[in-house]
Parts: structure tokens; sequence; C-alpha cells
């Protein structure tokens, strides 16, 4: 069983995927728990990437469960095992931290993975939480004996899942049915989940929206925020009757940052992500949820004179085109 080859190492390092989600934080804290119970004495729990954890309900989350999640600058030695939680190494939304004793636990559909590394990746589930919660459960540890750990499941697969719309995978559902989870502080992090500047940001972003009528797509262009925003904005914007996907962008001084949706199987999500950054970025994601990163020295390397609202206009025309 997978638990107990990660626990055949002295040393374990758990690692959720840059821009972490309350899944990836959900699905580190609950392995962090379990080996900590079996007795490992160094495990480390971290994330990396360009930004730390800004979102207001990720913040309650760390803060209110205790969770000892810490954000590593690169370069970082990873000690013993490197286990990637829902996020795969070597895929565009992890930092690479060299490893060769790696683990991977995931729920988004397989990418070009290290050979020879250890794995679980089951499409199937709604969130990563709930394959860690089913390996737990499995291994006989009761999650409802630690109310902290099962609030963290519950909120990983709640907001993985559009609050518990898109479940489709009994074993969610009985996820979500079997864990005592604190539902205060449920409540109050789903009402936590923007910042009086980020509504202006989300606000902006979308009286700005730029749409395509023949394609059914919209491209809106938001100020510098937290990538979930991002997220949130695309969600909000797919909403609407006349568009079938959508792209949400935001400019650093270092890397552009976007974010893609998509309701129709004509146009998924993740190789749209794929395609607008090929070349010069990484994308990837979910086939209606996805998202990605734009290197910006690349960039003006292969696109000297271009603005990026013409930019995602062209690549999204392509896309369609091709
Ligand atoms: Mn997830």
């Amino acid at each position: 069983m997978i638990l107990d080859q990660i626990a055949d190492n002295l040393s374990i390092t758990i690692q959720c995927h840059d821009n972490p989600d309350a899944d990836t934080i959900a699905s580190g804290f609950a392995l962090y728990k379990y080996f900590m119970t079996r007795g490992k004495y160094r495990i480390k729990l971290i994330y990396s990437g360009h930004e730390q954890i800004t979102k207001k309900n990720l913040q309650i989350m760390v803060e209110e469960l205790n969770i000892p999640i810490e954000y590593v600058p690169t370069p970082y030695r990873v000690s013993g095992v490197l286990v990637n939680v829902d996020c795969q190494y070597g895929s565009g939304n992890v930092t690479r931290f060299p490893s060769d004793n790696i683990v991977i636990i995931d729920h988004h559909q397989p990418g070009r993975l290290p050979s020879g590394c250890l794995r679980d990746i089951r499409p199937e589930y709604g969130s990563c939480s709930t394959i860690i919660w089913k390996l737990l459960s499995d291994a006989g540890f009761d999650v409802n004996a630690h109310p902290d750990l099962a609030t963290a499941l519950f909120y990983g697969l709640y907001t993985d899942t559009g609050a518990f719309a898109e479940i489709y995978n009994p074993l969610d559902r009985e996820m979500q049915d079997t864990l005592n989870a604190d539902y205060d502080l449920i409540k109050l992090m789903n009402n936590s989940n923007l910042s009086l500047r980020e509504l202006e940001i989300a606000g902006l972003a979308m009286i700005r929206a730029i749409v395509n009528e023949k394609w059914h797509f919209a491209i809106l262009k938001a100020d510098d925020c937290d990538s979930n925003i991002l997220g949130l904005i695309s969600d909000i914007c797919l909403q609407v009757d006349t568009i079938y996907s959508c792209i949400v962008y935001a400019e650093h001084p270092d890397y552009v940052k976007f974010s893609v949706r998509s309701c129709v199987k004509e146009v998924l999500a993740n190789e749209l992500a794929a395609y607008i950054a090929k070349g010069i970025g990484n994308g990837g994601g979910h086939t209606d949820k996805a998202g990605g990163l734009i290197n910006l020295t690349k960039y003006k390397e292969a696109f000297p004179d271009l603005h990026f609202e013409a930019f995602f206009s062209e690549r999204y025309q392509n896309f369609f085109s091709d």
C-alpha cells in the first residue's frame, strides 16, 4: 500500500501545488497528521511558487485548523521522499525540486510523469482529499477522531466540486456524508472568499470583458491578484448564457497568469490552457477548469510588439481554427 511505502522513509516532505487551494492543503495536512501519528519524526508540509497564500478563506483554514504548512522559496533541498498532493511532479503548477524519490497522489488526468515514481492517480474523484481520505480509512485511521482533519478534507471536496454541485463519484458522496466537519467554520470560510479590493478587481474585469459572439468566448483582463480570484472571476463569467468558455488574465512584472473555464466539450479547458501557453509558459488543469502562466521573458522574445489582449484573442481564435 502506498502509505506504507511512503512510511518506509525516515523523512517525508509533502508538497502542495503552487498557489495552494483548499484541496491540496487538506490533502497535505491529512498525510502530515497521519504520518505524525505513525511516529515519523521528520515530516514537512510545504509549497512554493510565485505567491504565498493571501486568500482570506485559506488563511482562515490554515490558522483555525493549525495546519503547519510552510512556504519555501527556490532553490530548496528536499529531505527524504517527496510526496506531491493534488498535483503531479513535472507539471506546470508545481515547483520542481530535485528528488529521485517521488510519490504522486492526485486526481487530475495523468500527464508525463517521471519514470519510476510511485503514484496513485484517480481522475474519477472530485477531490484529492477524497483519495487521501480513502487511503487513510483503508489504513484503519479514524479521520473523525481528528475534527480539524475532518473539516479540512470536507472543505477540500467542497471547494473542488463547486460546493458539492459537481459530485459524480459515490466515494466523494460517501466522504461528504461521513465526515464530521465543523460546519460553522466551513460557513465562515465560505463567506470569506474575497476582500473588498478583490471585489473591486473582479468588478473592473467584468466591466471590461471582451466577448467573441461567433465562438462564444470571452477574454477578461484583471489587475494583478491572487490566482484563485482569477478563477472566481472566470467562474462567474462562464455563467453568462452566451459565453461557453473564457479566459481571465492578469499581468505581473515577471509573468502573466491566466484562468480558463469551459462548459462545452468542444473546448477542453486544459487543452486550451496548454495551447495558449505553448512555447512561452505552462498551462493545464481539468477539462472544465484550468489555468496557466506565461513567462514574460519568453513572451517578449516571441512577440516583441504584441500586447496581451491581442495575444490572447489571436491564440484563442487559432485554437478554434486548429
Ligand atoms: Mn484538487
